[in-house]
């Protein structure tokens, strides 16, 4: 329920993202009512709508105030959440290392603090969903139980250094190269998830009873690959929630490849300012020296010489770019051929330095440049693993030269 269309494509797709089945959607324009967010006679159409598919959850895209929130489970009797509510759901579902799920658990803590007086208030001998339960609580009593939680959970978080490589190594020994679908929510990414796994004969599952249902097995010039169907970035995301959302994405962008996937049927200034929020984070989660290809999905909406107007503009914005429709399955080969290009021209090295006061800065540049598979630290020495495009390999070995460590080409 919100304003402009595209929200609301973009709430569907959050939704679906997060597991739900969409049996109905329902919009208006005006000034949010205090009490219910909708209209009254808005809520009446929604509390028909809700009984005539059987839906179980409303689901607002504008911000509920607990008292609306409250309102509106008590009219429709389902639960109703909000675009903040959804996302820390769907980042829930997710979290699978303890670090994503501690700092989840965070936000939700937080979340309930700002909400905790009016809800003990309005929970007083109600039996609302999502308010039940409150009512033996004084507010004061509930919120510093809330605030005592969140100071164990930062404390534990303090605490937690998780070793990311350490999966990937996992993987790497099972003798699966790992690619990640990254990119905004409704880019196509589970579209071109399925295209890509469509035609995949089922493997032996007792390989795979670790592995989340959003990540498959594909199989392509002879190599078998993991694709993993990542959470995606999210427009207009809650502050609240960005460390969450690092976390979460953290642990899934991890892979071999990045297949980062763009609607290029936006217009061309929007294109670019996601594309540069989705490499900044991918930088700061010190991913980028990760082989990367950019698909241009939805090319079906646009008709050729269009297409390949917004290319050009592109060309040197995005990294690897490929014109692609998951939709209707237009270059999957291509895409296919295009990512073992891409694998294909990283080179693989080993190198030690002893360790100095330049070393670290060194290090942390290596990171963001390189795709880092192994990373040792001794007393005295660093040794390290990695990929990295030729030219950016040629600069570390100088570099590792200059800094009296050991450097050597491996094969791949
Ligand atoms: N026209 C067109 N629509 C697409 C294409 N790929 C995805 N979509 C649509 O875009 C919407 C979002 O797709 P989805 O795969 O759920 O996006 P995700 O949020 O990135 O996983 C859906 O309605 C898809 O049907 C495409 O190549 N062409
Ligand atoms: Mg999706």
């Amino acid at each position: 329920m919100n304003r402009e269309e595209s929200s609301l494509e973009e709430l569907k797709s959050l939704a679906q993202t997060a597991g739900y089945i969409i049996v109905g959607t329902m919009e208006q324009t005006r000034r949010p009512d205090a009490r219910y967010q909708i209209g009254a006679g808005k809520v009446e159409e929604l509390v028909k709508l809700v009984e005539e598919t059987g839906a179980q959850k409303v689901i607002f895209d504008n911000q509920l105030r607990t008292l609306q929130n409250y309102n509106l489970a008590k009219a429709t009797r389902v639960e109703v959440i909000d675009r903040f509510q959804l996302i820390l759901e769907l980042f829930r579902r997710r979290a699978t290392t303890t670090e994503a799920q501690l700092q989840i658990q965070l936000a939700t803590l937080q979340n309930e603090l700002k909400h905790a007086r009016e809800k003990v208030r309005l929970s007083k001998g109600s039996e609302q969903p999502g308010f039940m339960g409150l009512g033996v609580y004084e507010a004061d009593i509930y919120r510093d139980a809330i605030k005592l939680q969140v100071q164990t959970i930062r404390k534990k978080l303090s605490r937690i250094r998780e070793k990311r490589v350490l999966q990937r190594v996992r993987r790497t020994e099972l003798g699966f190269l790992t690619i990640s679908l990254a990119g905004y929510t409704s880019a196509g990414k589970s579209t071109l998830f399925n295209a890509l796994t469509d035609e995949t004969a089922l493997v032996d599952k007792s390989l795979f009873t670790t592995l989340s249902t959003q990540t498959r097995m594909i199989d392509f010039s002879g190599r078998r690959f993991l694709l993993t169907d990542t959470v995606g970035f999210i427009d207009r995301l809650p502050i609240s929630l960005i460390e969450a959302f690092h976390s979460t994405l953290e642990e899934t962008i991890f892979a071999d490849l990045i297949v980062l996937v763009v609607d290029l049927n936006e217009p061309l200034n929007v294109i670019e300012k996601k594309n540069n929020v989705c490499l900044e984070t991918i930088e700061h989660l010190g991913a980028s020296g990760i082989p990367t290809v950019t698909v241009l999905n939805k090319i079906d909406r646009l008709k050729p010489p269009e297409q390949a107007e917004k290319l050009d503009a592109l060309k040197d914005k995005v990294k690897n770019p490929l014109l692609l429709s998951a939709k209707c399955q237009t270059n999957l080969d291509e895409l296919k051929k295009h990512i073992l290009r891409v694998l294909e021209t990283y080179v693989s090295a080993e190198f030690s330095v002893p360790l100095s006061g330049n070393v670290m800065p060194f290090i942390s540049w290596v990171h963001q440049k390189a795709d880092i598979h192994k990373e040792e630290f001794t007393n005295d020495s660093v040794h390290i693993t990695l990929e990295a495009e030729p030219s950016v390999m040629e600069q570390i070995k100088r570099k590792v030269q200059d800094l009296n460590g050991k450097f050597q080409l491996t094969q791949q």
